[in-house]
């Protein structure tokens, strides 16, 4: 399967204005999500992580109680792809 390649900055900037409270840290898609308690966040983490399965394209993250933090980057571009942005919209519309 063909991959996506790396958007440029301009790409980058012009999509993260439609990305609410997602920032870019160390080059990558970046958030800290706060959910009620670790149910709710570990739920977020397995609804991502079927759809990410189905993307072929997976988070790095990390979940500490009902805190979960992301970094989205796409290694194979080393860069950030239009799956990135994909991937952040799709944790926009599941978390609450
Ligand atoms: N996820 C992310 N975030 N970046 C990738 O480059 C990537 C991936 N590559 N998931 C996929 C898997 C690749 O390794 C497989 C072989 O398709």
């Amino acid at each position: 399967m063909s991959r996506p390649s790396a958007l440029s900055s301009d790409e980058i900037t012009a999509r993260l204005t439609d990305l609410t409270d997602w920032d870019l840290e160390d080059g990558k898609l970046h958030k800290a999500f706060k959910f009620v308690n670790f149910v709710e966040a570990f739920g977020f983490m397995t609804q991502i992580a079927i759809l990410a399965e189905k993307m072929d394209h997976h988070p790095e993250w990390s979940n500490v109680y009902n805190h979960v933090e992301v970094h989205l980057t796409t290694h194979d571009a080393d860069g950030l792809t239009k799956l990135d942005f994909e991937l952040a919209a799709h944790m926009n519309r599941l978390a609450p």
